[in-house]
């Protein structure tokens, strides 16, 4: 019986030194170790044994295993060891190699613009108000003094989809929303940014553009607060030369009307390309508050006044950073916007 045990221990040290994984070593330990493993059989077969031989051979055993125990794990430790080695190897990351570029977005102009605007009438006290793109008739025209027939409704040909309901043509609106929400008509001091919708099929216009109405109503609001707030709004936006030019016209909603005209920005008034030789551009509408309109919104003409105006976002960007092309701020090529990228911010 001792040579048995002696010949297993030595085919399992054989069979341990030869193995190649951590695998190999584990069905080894079965084989031998295990519960029907070869030597768990000799100890099982110690009955057959004397009294005086079964100690000696029971401690043989436990010696053999002790050995294979030992044996097994000190490789088993050499694998685990190898195989961490492998892995850090693996797992390294080599912490002076240039960063991935993380790919940051820009502002696009109209967007800059409509922030820059927002501020400064904020900071001169007014909200900014805004509204839905899908108007009734009444908000749009009603009660902005442009009753059903009126020919000024032919002035801009409009998106309606059902008989009552159309994609708004201007932000006036929302300023009339405004004066009818007011429960108590009190003063108003507003600025509706937004987009606004046209049918306007030819090459130079596109059917959707960005808007910027403001609304003063108060007591004694005269022309002489419209032109000053007027000059603060376009030398803000287009520069501290910029000269204004009020020239007389015609808006339903305002009475009397004004167009505003700016210094040419491009060759200082003296005619260029861009001004078409007059040395001045059309950047504003404005004008003010037609007494029906008031009217119309619940505030008494007799008691209250104010000015209105509008303007084109667009339009004013391209003034502003001179693109030439109005189809630069819809195509959104990534060369033209990163052109805007934090150009202005002073922060
Ligand atoms: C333009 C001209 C203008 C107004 C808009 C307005 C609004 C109310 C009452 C009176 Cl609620 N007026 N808005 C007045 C004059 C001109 O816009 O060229 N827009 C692009």
């Amino acid at each position: 019986m001792k040579e048995q045990i002696e010949q297993i221990s030595q085919k399992a040290k054989e069979e341990i030194l030869h193995t190649n994984s951590i695998k190999e070593l584990y069905d080894i330990r079965v084989k031998y170790l295990g519960k029907k493993g070869e030597l768990t059989a000799v100890l099982r077969g110690m009955g057959a044994l004397t009294a005086e031989e079964r100690p000696i051979i029971g401690s043989l055993v436990n010696v053999v295993r002790d050995e294979l125990e030992s044996l097994i794990k000190e490789k088993e430790e050499k694998y685990k060891q190898e195989e961490l080695v492998k892995k850090l190897e693996e797992e390294k990351i080599d912490i002076t190699l240039p960063a991935t570029k993380i790919k940051r977005g820009s502002k696009h102009p109209v967007n800059r613009i409509i922030e820059e605007i927002e501020d400064l009438f904020v900071s001169m006290g007014y909200d900014v108000v805004d509204g839905p793109e899908l108007e009734t008739d009444e908000y749009c025209f009603e009660r902005l003094n442009l009753p059903k027939g009126h020919p000024a409704r032919d002035m801009q040909d409009s998106f309606y989809v059902t008989s009552e309901y159309l994609l708004r043509t201007q932000t006036s609106s929302v300023q009339a929303r405004t004066m009818m929400k007011n429960e108590e008509k009190s003063p108003i001091r507003i600025i509706c940014p937004g987009k606004v919708y046209r049918r306007d099929d030819d090459a130079t216009h596109s059917h959707q553009f960005g808007q910027v109405e403001g609304l003063v109503i108060d007591k004694n609001i005269s022309l002489a607060d419209l032109k000053g707030t007027l000059e603060v709004f376009v030398k803000k936006v287009l520069g501290e030369n910029s000269k204004l030019r009020f020239r007389p016209s015609y808006f339903p909603f305002t009475e009397p009307s004004y167009e505003v005209d700016v210094s040419c920005f491009k060759c200082g008034g003296k005619g260029c390309n861009l001004c078409k030789q007059t040395g001045w551009i059309e950047v504003l509408g404005s004008g003010i508050v037609h007494p029906n309109v008031l009217k119309m919104n619940g505030y008494d003409p007799e008691k209250y006044s104010g000015f209105a105006f509008g303007t084109g976002l667009d339009r004013l960007a391209m003034f502003k950073y001179g693109i030439t092309d109005i189809r630069y701020l819809y195509t959104n090529d990534v060369r033209f916007l990163n052109q805007f990228d934090r150009k202005d911010e002073t922060k």
